[in-house]
């Protein structure tokens, strides 16, 4: 991209942000997604002692300026609904609270006195507050000395942050403020359905689209995100390395490279032109089944655009390749010339609700909080000072998600599991043989709100608060720390993960160290990633309600917080972004003559992840009431089927079924079907655990399958 002087690119804050929001309820944000929509809610005593919930959009926070999704509308039924919990269960009989967490800490002992340490595992997730991941780090570490902890992100972003990590020296998901995509006048977005995961996230794009900017769609399916593209590239799962390298080569023969920028900004270039002879586009167009003219075309807008994004969601990235996918992609913006340049760059679309703040402090197997290496002696001696212990006593890295849950129970794996935020038998790959190892375990403990199937198999269910029923901060796709506020008094008989965490860790002889007010826990977490690259120690609750959020790196209170990290140069040790030079595979599992379909799986608007919260609200189940698989007419008159009639899905790791849904929008080699729904119904039965070497993300996006009437 040519290196001209741009007028500024739209404010950081939205239009209304100026002013203060006055509308009625409490100011706080959704439960689900990564944009953290702000919203109000307020309460008020119905016939029966009830509460009735009412909830609106706040316009003064940028992601969605006075817009919610389906699932934000409905949300307050979370706080009403009578598939709530809330008394602690010990296998399966009401208890109290003192009586399950003696039961708890009494065969964490034993479990640990026979096995070791590290016989004990904690599995986390994004979705938790920054405050909850923190401590589930720190309780981890120091109240139990394991090193067996991961967390659901694992799944989510874990290829893209790993990318980011090597290209830039940093994740920050999002390293502009999302109103910057208004004023781009190309993006490219591979493997991301907004207008269904995120429907607010397509204000944005819209936005560019009326001032004359163009958006190119990497999907196998016609989404309704692709619909709305002026291209739509429909490519085959499992192949978006191949159309990144492919999209580099035409766009340094059609003189596209931005030579200046490569020169100033960057190191690696050479090794990657080199890499790049083989991918001539029409061997690409074989492998991608996108054609050259459109690979052209795409590489035309963005190259000629003078703001331009590459994008990246969960299609690109939740593959054993992801990392070396998010590369190549980093490296086709790279050679434009777009990170850290104003207006433009590569982002991830991060998913979970605390998707970005809960892959920075501690809840991830390698890491220590402010995004520090748990191996790096530097990190260990300054959070060891401030958790107060020896350094020496910190464990190492533990096991990655997949890989702790596929060790439960073996005799080198763990023998208990405490579980928050997470339905890893709906949602993890391979679930039928996750099901087996879970019951496996001597122990398992889970948080939750709901009795989640992942729950219904727990020797102790432990009833949590949610959302608005407590305080904490979440970090949303942009890297700005919110403030989630308490909005209506939790039902009696629940508690907080936090007082969770501390009623555990007195019992294991930490009566100190486990505050459960999430205000003293912040305190700490500033403390503990000061200095960091998640440095969060400028940032107060006080700030954040004041300034609508805060984006961070922030490592002092008179510091304005950074929305462009990259905008003066990379958080590499030379502040140079660097190419890294990667190679197409096939996936994992390719199709055969037994198998001879490409499965996709993915998300529906109504529905958010394993469903444990979703398919217990009305108006969401009648929405989408069941799972479906989706089917090219061609592929369902070779299999003679009729839309409705049921059907049989069968990898060569398990059957799934749903209800036929033939649409002409997605590719006839491929079926694709939502992971939300359970049992016969789940995707995961299907999926392939196969990992990313880097990231150690599953392949979720495609195996090979075969599809069967159900007689
Ligand atoms: N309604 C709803 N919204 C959500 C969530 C939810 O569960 N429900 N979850 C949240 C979370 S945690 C996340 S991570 C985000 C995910 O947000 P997205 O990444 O937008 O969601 P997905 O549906 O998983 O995948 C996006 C698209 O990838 C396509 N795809 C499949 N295989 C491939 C491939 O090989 N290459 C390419 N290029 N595309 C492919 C699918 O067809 C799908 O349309 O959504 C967040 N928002
Ligand atoms: N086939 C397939 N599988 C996938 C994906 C895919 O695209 N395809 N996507 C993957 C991705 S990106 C993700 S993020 C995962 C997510 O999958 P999961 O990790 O299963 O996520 P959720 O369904 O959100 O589970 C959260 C659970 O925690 C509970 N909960 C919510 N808030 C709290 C809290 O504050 N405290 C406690 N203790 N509990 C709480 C909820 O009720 C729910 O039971 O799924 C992954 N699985
Ligand atoms: S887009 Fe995400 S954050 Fe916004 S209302 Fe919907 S689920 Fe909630
Ligand atoms: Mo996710």
């Amino acid at each position: 991209m040519p290196m001209t002087s741009l007028p500024a690119p739209e404010p950081v804050k939205a239009p209304g942000s100026g002013r203060a929001d006055s509308g009625a309820g409490t100011a706080t944000h959704c439960p689900y997604c990564a944009l953290q929509c702000g919203m109000r809610i307020s309460a008020t005593a119905a016939p029966g002692g009830r509460q009735e919930i009412s909830i609106t959009p706040r316009d003064d926070i940028p992601a969605n300026a006075g817009g919610l999704c389906q699932k934000g509308w409905t949300a307050g039924e979370l706080l009403t609904n009578g598939a709530r919990l809330t008394t602690p269960l010990v296998h399966g009989e009401p208890a109290t609270w003192d009586d399950a967490l003696d039961y708890i800490a009494e065969r964490i002992r034993r479990i640990q006195a026979e096995h070791g340490p590290d016989a004990v595992a904690v599995f986390g997730g994004g979705g938790l507050t920054n405050e909850k991941a923190y401590l589930l780090g720190k309780f981890a570490r120091v109240a139990l000395r394991t090193s067996q902890i991961d967390y659901n992100g694992r799944f989510c972003m874990s290829s893209a942050a790993a990318a980011s990590i090597r290209a830039f020296g940093m994740d920050r998901g999002m390293p502009f403020p999302i109103t910057d995509l208004a004023a781009a006048d190309a993006v490219l977005f591979a493997g991301g359905n907004v207008a269904e995961t995120m429907p607010p996230f397509v204000r944005h794009l819209n936005a560019m689209r009326e001032r004359g900017g163009r958006l190119i769609v990497a999907d196998p399916r016609l989404t309704a995100t692709a619909k709305s593209a002026d291209l739509h590239l429909q490519l085959t799962p499992g192949t978006d390395l191949a159309l990144a390298l492919g999209l580099l080569h035409i766009a340094i023969a059609d003189g596209y490279a931005d030579e200046d920028y490569i020169a100033a900004r960057t190191t690696g270039f050479e090794a990657v032109r080199t890499s790049l002879a083989a991918w001539w586009p029409e061997r690409v167009e074989r492998i991608t089944g996108v054609p050259v003219a459109q690979m052209r075309e795409a590489v035309r807008l963005l190259g000629t655009a003078r703001r331009a994004m590459v994008l990246t969601g969960r299609g690109a990235e939740q593959h054993a390749k992801g990392t070396d996918t998010v590369t190549a992609f980093i490296n086709l913006a790279l050679a434009l010339g777009l990170p850290g340049t104003e207006g433009s760059g590569y982002a991830c679309v991060t998913g979970q609700g605390n998707g970005q703040g809960g892959r920075e402090h501690g809840q991830k197997a390698d890491q220590l909080p402010g995004y520090r290496k748990i191996d790096d002696p530097a990190a260990r001696a300054h959070v060891a000072a401030v958790w107060g212990v020896d350094p020496e006593e910190l464990p190492g890295p533990g096991r990655s998600a997949y890989e702790l849950l596929d060790a439960l129970g073996t005799p080198a794996g763990p023998k208990a599991l405490l579980l928050f935020g997470s339905n890893p038998l709906v949602s993890a790959p391979r679930a039928g043989h996750v099901a087996e190892r879970i019951g496996d375990l001597e122990l398992l403990v889970v948080s939750d709100l709901v009795l989640s199937e992942t729950a219904a198999r727990a020797d102790v269910v432990l009833p949590s608060t949610q959302w608005a029923e407590e305080s904490g901060t979440m970090t949303n796709l942009e890297g700005r720390v919110l403030l989630r506020r308490r909005a209506v008094a939790p039902p009696s008989g629940v508690r907080s993960d936090l007082a969770v965490l501390s009623g555990l860790a007195g019992r294991l002889g930490h009566p100190d160290g486990f505050p459960d007010d999430p205000r003293a826990v912040f305190d700490e977490l500033r403390r503990a990633s000061a200095g960091g690259v998640a440095d969060y120690s400028g940032i107060t609750y006080e700030r954040i309600a004041a300034e609508t959020g805060v984006f961070w790196p922030c490592p002092a209170e008179d510091h304005p917080g950074t929305p462009r990290p990259f905008l003066d140069g990379f958080a590499t040790p030379d502040g140079r972004a660097r190419f890294v030079p990667v190679d197409h595979r096939p996936a994992a599992e390719d199709i055969d003559e037994d198998y001879p379909l490409y499965l996709t799986t993915g998300r529906v608007l109504a529905h958010y992840q394993s469903g444990a919260q979703t398919r217990r609200i009305g108006p969401l189940v009648q929405a989408a009431p069941e799972a479906y698989v989706e089917l090219h007419p061609d592929l369902a008159e070779r299999l003679g089927v009729t839309a409705g009639e049921r059907l049989r899905v069968v990898s060569r790791r398990g059957t799934a079924e749903g209800v036929a849904r033939v649409s002409g929008a997605i590719r006839a080699d491929t079926v694709f079907m939502p992971f939300h729904w359970a049992g016969r119904a789940s995707a995961n039965q299907l999926t392939n655990a196969a990992l990313d070497p880097t990231s150690r993300m599953p392949e979720f996006k495609v195996c090979a399958v075969r599809v069967e009437r159900v007689a």
